[in-house]
């Protein structure tokens, strides 16, 4: 309603300002021409005074809306970094902006015709060329370059010692796959894909299936200060893991294995202590339009502790226990042990 009341105000807007035209020229044909055009460009150079104030005075008020949807601090690693850039970006454009608008504007009021003074005219200068090429060159390439080595370093490799999890997007869910106590993911192939028993096609030839892990609800466990690498696939059209949180995106692509590597730096609990939200959740979205189901494709994301990971994985049952439950007697269940020996290294 709000917002229809607003357009209607802009075309009222619009109505008063042609009258006002209409009947300032029909002001001018009585008081003839000069004056009237001296004192018009008088009223057009405040007017642009004005418009500059209520635009700086619009975009504060943007600001201040959208900076909250932004969420909480970032809860990685990367993320730190990529908020940094963000506000070196926002700061250098902004500076630039504010200063080219404000010219722009009172240019307008300054040099208005007045009549008795020409203006100057040149075509070329070769001096304004070189700075106005030069300047903007230099800092676009700085941002780039911090741009393309942050991008590097995300997609590179992972440290040593990283957690490997599988997140695979479908219409309209996501799935994801821990290895077991073997510490690897057994090796798939897409025709054995099916949604009774083998939802991500893994290959049952492969010894190191046997023991992986599936969640369906596709719920990433995390554990704080441990560096995790994301392997990221599609079973159908193109996806896009998104973890707005931790500032991480990738594109899920069918046929097409992605990775990205993180570190999580705040557990759910502290998470849920800095918002004051006793509900806060950290969450995976698509970030990619897929198809008519694209907005449920949601899932949980939780940052634990390694001692509250460890009790999770234990209680887990691999996938393949879970669907042969013929050939492991209940009183013998195989369960994913935890391979405490690991030692993690920590990626600061
Ligand atoms: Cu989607």
């Amino acid at each position: 309603m709000s917002g229809l009341m607003l357009v209607f105000l802009v075309v009222l807007i619009f109505v008063v300002l042609y009258q006002v035209a209409r009947s300032s020229e029909m002001v001018a044909q009585i008081q003839g021409e000069q004056q009237f055009d001296k004192k018009r460009n008088k009223i057009l150079g405040f007017s642009m005074l004005i418009l500059m104030i209520a635009f700086f005075v619009g975009i504060v008020w943007c600001h201040e809306y959208m900076l909250p949807l932004m969420g909480p601090e970032a809860a990685s690693n990367h993320g730190v970094q990529y908020d940094f850039m963000f506000k070196v970006t926002l700061w250098v454009t902004g500076i630039v902006f504010v200063l080219t608008q404000v010219l722009l504007f009172w240019f307008c009021f300054k040099y208005q015709r007045n009549g008795d003074k020409a203006p100057v005219f040149f075509a070329h200068s070769n001096k304004l060329e070189l700075i106005w090429t030069t300047v903007p060159a230099i800092a676009m390439a700085v941002l780039v370059a911090i741009g393309l080595k942050a991008w590097f370093t995300m997609t590179g490799e992972a440290p040593k010692g990283a957690m490997q999890i599988e997140i695979v997007g479908k219409q309209f869910n996501w799935i994801s796959r821990y290895p077991g106590p073997d510490g690897e993911l057994g090796k798939k192939y897409f025709l054995n894909i099916n949604d009774k028993d083998n939802l991500l096609g893994q290959d049952w030839k492969d010894k190191r299936n046997m023991d992986d892990i599936i969640i369906p609800n596709g719920e990433l466990r995390l554990v704080k200060d441990v560096p995790v690498e994301l392997i990221i696939g599609s079973r159908d059209v193109i996806h896009d893991v998104g973890l707005s949180h931790f500032r991480m995106k990738m594109d899920a692509v069918p046929g097409i294995t992605t990775r990205i590597w993180f570190t999580p730096t705040i557990t759910t609990a502290e998470m849920k202590m800095k918002t004051g939200n006793e509900n806060f959740v950290y969450e995976l979205s698509c970030d990619q339009m897929c198809g008519k189901g694209h907005y449920s494709m949601r899932a949980i994301v939780v940052v634990e502790t390694q001692a509250e990971h460890d009790k999770w994985l234990k209680e887990q049952k691999s996938y393949y226990v879970q669907n042969h439950p013929e050939e492991f007697p209940a009183e013998a269940p195989i369960v994913a042990p935890v391979d405490s020996s690991k030692k993690i290294t920590m990626n600061k």
